[in-house]
This record gives structure tokens, sequence and C-alpha cells, in this order.
């Protein structure tokens, strides 16, 4: 099956039929009280499908593709023997994790706080509170995290938030500086960046060369991804003072890799030098992507498997076909017993997907789904030094999840061998 083109219309009406299908089924009322704004109808995070209007310009790309569907890795149920330990509850949606070489965890909450355990207990009160022009609607709010290599020297925090100027909603990447556990905002790195209710990205990690890279989506324009002016459906590198590194793919631009949706997860194998990121797709097709500079991933011109006469489009390290999993938070393993694999922490799959990885980093040889149904909807995964896996649950974040009394929660899972 090779070289077929698409009759663009009918694909775009079965595409619409089948939006409008799972809309109808999915964010019926309740959802939308439980929620109660009104822009939700058009999410997000897997709970349901947005109704896109496509530009010209789009439906002319898109009319060269055909279709090459690679199948997705075998699914198997590994044994993966742990110990599961509670380290916090009753949070308010903890976004993103990053762990101090002191084992003090940070972690930021979604609706705009700082939080820190330390010895294994939740600092009681917030690090840092955000306030205007910081904002928390839809899925936006207090996002990514990431502490400074040398944060026990210099004690810089970046994070990723979003805001509002001029009645126009942005995401922002900040760097704070934390004395006697309060933190305060330092300087701005990276501002402006598109936001909006859903597809915010919102991943941030330093990553082996030292640099910063950040996560962005597409902020609900689907206009803005292959636009390499714009910082929107991206994954963008900086320097950490907010420079642009000399070696971008881009010449003086933060763009890195271009074409993405709602990438909310990033990891590398500093081994084999690969990189890896989540992406939200439309209906369902998530994607997994190994990283390249200069990448584009095709959205929303070439979707998952799909290639095209026109474009040069990295295609997924694979695509999950039917099924959502509304991936976020990645890691990749680099010690214990269940080294050289890719967490992934799901937040419509509730379940931590486990990928063993062929030794070069390149194909992933299997599917594991641990821990189904066991806390619900997940939002980021972290390996510590010491080997043992942290998970953040996502079940007040109004997307479908049921929350239960404890919610949410940071798990740690040590692995046994
Ligand atoms: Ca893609």
């Amino acid at each position: 099956m090779s070289g077929g083109k698409f009759n663009i219309n009918k694909l775009f009406l079965f595409r619409k039929k089948r939006a409008g299908a799972k809309n109808i089924q999915r964010t019926g009322a309740k959802n939308f009280r439980r929620v109660g704004t009104k822009n939700f109808r058009m999410t997000n995070e897997g709970s349901s499908l947005e109704n896109r209007k496509e530009s010209p310009y789009i439906l002319r790309r898109r009319n060269s593709l055909f279709k090459t569907e690679r199948s997705m890795p075998p699914v198997s149920q590994g044994e993966f023997p742990f110990e599961a330990q509670i380290i916090a509850e009753d949070l308010n949606i903890p976004w993103a994790m990053d762990i101090s070489k002191d084992g003090r965890i940070y972690f930021t909450e979604r609706p705009g706080t700082l939080r820190m355990i330390q010895n294994g207990k939740l600092y009681p009160e917030p690090i840092m509170t955000f306030r205007e022009p910081f904002t928390s609607q839809g899925e936006g709010g207090l996002l990514g995290i990431a502490l400074d290599p040398d944060f026990l020297q210099n004690h810089f925090i970046y994070v990723m938030h979003t805001y509002l100027e001029d009645n126009q909603t942005y995401n922002r990447v900040i760097r704070l500086i934390e004395q006697d556990n309060r933190a305060f905002i330092d300087q701005v790195l990276i501002d402006r960046i598109p936001g909006s209710l859903v597809h915010n990205g919102g991943r941030i990690k330093i990553g082996p060369d030292g640099k910063l890279y950040i996560s962005t989506g597409d902020a609900g324009n689907t206009s803005l991804p292959q636009n390499l002016s714009s910082t929107a459906g991206k994954i963008l590198r900086i320097e950490l003072d907010g420079s642009i590194p000399e070696d971008n793919p881009f010449p003086g631009s933060p763009v890195y890799s271009y074409g993405l949706r709602n990438p909310q997860g990033m990891a590398w194998d500093p081994a084999n030098n690969v990189m890896y990121a989540s992406d939200h797709g439309s209906e369902a097709r998530d994607e997994i992507n190994i990283i390249i500079p200069g990448g584009n991933y095709g959205w929303p011109l070439v979707i998952g498997d799909e290639k095209s006469n026109e474009l040069t489009v990295q295609q997924p390290l694979f695509n999950t076909g039917n099924a959502t999993w509304a991936p976020s938070g990645i890691a990749y393993l680099n010690q214990g017993p269940w080294e050289n694999r890719l967490l992934v922490a799901t937040l419509r799959g509730q379940q931590l997907v486990s990928i063993p990885l062929s030794e070069n980093g390149t194909e992933a040889l299997s599917i594991e789904p641990w821990l189904q149904g066991e806390y619900g909807r997940l939002r980021d995964v972290i390996q510590a030094n010491d080997g043992s896996i942290y998970l953040s649950t996502s079940n007040r974040d109004g997307r479908g999840g049921v929350p239960r009394p404890e919610d949410d929660r940071i798990i740690r899972l040590i692995p046994k061998s």
C-alpha cells in the first residue's frame, strides 16, 4: 500500500463526522457543568476532540498524503515487581516534578503553587504562590519545572506558566531564585509563547547538553505549528540565561523542532544521544517521537504514520492507532532492573506505559501497560538518582478523572530486581 492518494474532501468529511460523534459522546453536559466554562467544549487532553477549522492552505497541503500505517509494537504483560510508597496526597493537579541532588522534590501544582517535599514530608507552605498576570484557566497554569544543574549553589528554578497580557493568553518560561524555602521571580527567559485554554504543551527540561528544552502546544490554532516564526507547536531550545544557542537548527531562533500538537513529555537516552517526546494526537493516534534538530513532525498536515510527497516529515517511533493514551510526562530509565525503557504517564489511558527499547534506542520492542487504573490519570513520571520512579496523578484536573478523597498524589515506585 503506497502512493494511493486520499480524496481530501472525503477524508475531512469522515474526520468531521467522527469528531462530531465523539464530541457528543464524550463531553456531554456533565463535563461541561463540572468544568464550568463555556470554552471547555473545545477540549483537550484526550477527553474529547475539538472542532477544528482547517485553513485552505492546510487542505491543499494535505492533498498530497498517502498512508503507510505501521503497526504498533506488540502489547505484552511484563513482570515489574515493585514496592509503592505514597509520598504526598491531597495535592491539587501536580503537573511536573524535579529532584535536587540532596533529594528535595520540587513540584508545580497547576493552579499556581510551587511546592516541596523534604525527607519524605510535604513542606506545609508553598515555596511560591503565583499571582497575576499568571492565569490557570483550562489546561493552562503553572506547568513545567526544572532545577538548575547547580541548584544547590545558585538556587535557580525554571518554571513555565500561562499568563494574560492585553487579554491574550500566552506562556512563558521564567527563572526563580529559591531562598530559605521561598522563591521569587528573577528573570523572564522567553515569553509570548502562544497559549490557550487547551494545548499549551508545558514540559521544560534541561537536556544532557545543558540547554533548556521547552515543549509548546499549538494553542488550538493549527496554522502555527508549521510556521517557523511562531513558537507554538514546537520544541524550543534556549540557554539557561534565555539566549539562543549558536548551534540551534534555525539560526537566531529558539525553534528546535516543529509540527507538534500538544507535546507534554520529553526525555533523553544520553548514552545513545536520543531525545524522545510524547505528543497528544488528534482522533487518537498519540505519538511517541524521536526528536532531531530541525525535524518536522507533521502536525497538522501529516498525522500519525501518514507520508507526504511534498513535505519531509519525521514519522513517529510509533503512534497509538485507535487508542487514546493522552500521554503527558515521559522518563527514560538509565539504571536499575527496568533500564533502557521509556515510561509514559498517560492521562486518559490511566496507566504507566512501559516501553522496552532496542539497544540503540531507536526501536520500541513492546508496550507494557503498568498500573492500569491503579491510580487514575497520570501526569508526570521521573526517575530519581537512586533508581526509584516518581509518579504524579491528575485526577482533579476536571478532564474526566474521578478524584478519590486522597487525590492528587505523588507515588514512589521502588523497583525490585
Ligand atoms: Ca507526527
